[in-house]
């Protein structure tokens, strides 16, 4: 970075600053993950420089040869790790490849039925505030009070009903594998289109570490940076029949030319993907999720539906009598970060909700495995204990950063 640094002291430091943040800190939060050093100086190439609006053969601008053979690449591998027959790999973001998705299948005010956000769904998912929720008529589901997981009689109570054209599968704060093949069935019985959105397990399921909905949905899409680790950025795969509304909807519907620099970054991130050393990366990920809630639930947390099946875990802070918002900000006092959830039918708002959301990707990127789950959980456990004493918080700060040089962060 020495170019940054001679061009230009004040843009600089922060960059220091965060390197300093992210190498000295414990990163819980579940959608985040450090991506490989490849990956970090794919996404600062020249492909940055190149505009290439439309697809491999057919672009709008000169020039594209070798760009068209870099989608081709990041196509190709994204079919092959998740057994798509279509892939679109030019969506920016999560939210923009659900839009496409809804735009490419879907008239607006259409019926669809998505999960609630409070009990894990995202906001793309209908949330009234959202484009989604703005656009389409959403009926949503939620997670059975007693056990935490999702009523799958409920959705087809539902489905039955009000018979939406789409169904979405997903979610962005939820521990439970999702029944794919109940939600298929469920849509062939009413000849709904069956939507899987898959952000945050995508490399647990490149991984081969949790069933793939993607030979049996008609539609799936995943962001690239949670636990998949590739850049920031989106994929849409989709069953060949869908195949052209789906790349019309992307580009020219809602996006000009793609981020190559990005593509490129995917290109790489899926072949790491698809090696024997991301499965077993990604089934530590899961192994210390689940030693992480057991060693939380031994010191009385409530983690909604009682652990976890992938790499996140939901945890309702009332037994503890705090709030999300409290515990958040003393955890990163304490250099923990983790993100605010709400609930199931909680009973707080949305800036103050009931829980914190924890996940193991990033940290087990770092290397960390079982006894520093252990470690963790203490930590986390004292800094809830102690979220009002800012200088117990200052020295459990110190105790982890010296603990974090153990652990190299790729990049740093
Ligand atoms: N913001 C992401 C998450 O934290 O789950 C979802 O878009």
């Amino acid at each position: 970075m020495s170019f940054i640094a001679k061009q230009d002291t004040k843009a600089y430091k922060f960059l220091e600053l965060e390197r300093v943040r992210q190498r000295d800190g414990i990163e819980l939060i579940a959608s985040e993950n450090y991506v490989s050093q490849a990956v970090l100086e794919a996404i600062g190439t020249v492909f940055t420089n190149k505009y290439s609006e439309g697809y491999p053969g057919k672009r709008y601008y000169a020039g594209n040869e070798i760009v068209d053979e870099v989608e081709t690449l990041a196509i190709e591998r994204a079919k092959e790790l998740f057994e798509a027959e279509h892939v679109n790999v030019q969506p920016l973001s999560g939210s923009p490849a659900n839009m496409a998705v809804y735009f490419a299948l879907l008239k607006p005010g259409d019926k669809v039925l998505g999960m609630k956000l409070d009990h894990g769904g995202h906001l793309s998912h209908g949330h009234p505030v959202n484009f989604s929720g703005m656009m389409f008529d959403f009926s949503q589901y939620m997670v059975d009070k007693d056990s935490g997981r999702v009523n799958m009689d409920e959705v087809r109570e539902i489905a039955l009903k009000e018979k939406p054209k789409m169904i979405v599968a997903g979610f962005s704060a939820y521990s439970r594998e999702m029944e794919w093949q109940r939600f298929r069935e469920i849509a062939d019985e009413i000849g709904a289109i069956a939507f899987a959105d898959i952000a945050h397990v995508a490399g647990l399921i490149a991984g081969k570490q949790i069933a793939n909905p993607t030979p049996f949905f008609d539609v799936v899409s995943t962001t690239t940076h949670k636990t998949l680790r590739g850049p920031r950025g989106a994929i849409i795969m989709c069953k060949k029949e869908y195949a052209k509304a789906i790349d019309k909807a992307v580009f020219p519907g809602l996006q000009g030319g793609p981020h190559d620099n990005t593509t490129y970054g995917k290109a790489v991130a899926f072949g790491e993907a698809l090696t024997a050393d991301f499965q077993e990366h990604t089934a530590q990920v899961i192994k210390n999720a689940k030693v992480m809630a057991e060693e939380l639930m031994k010191k009385e947390f409530k983690i909604v539906s009682d652990g976890t099946d992938n790499h996140l875990m939901v945890v309702d802070l009332r037994s503890k009598n705090k709030t999300g918002k409290e515990v958040t900000d003393a955890l990163d006092k304490a250099g923990i970060s983790v993100s605010m959830s709400t609930i199931p039918f909680d009973p707080n708002p949305p800036m103050n909700p009931s829980g914190i959301r924890l996940g193991t990707p990033a940290i087990t990127t770092r290397g960390m495995m079982e006894e520093e789950m252990k470690r963790i959980a203490q930590w986390v456990s004292d800094g809830v204990d102690h979220s009002d004493d800012e200088a117990y918080l200052e020295n459990l700060r110190k105790e982890i950063t010296e603990f974090c040089k153990e652990f190299p962060v790729p990049g740093i």
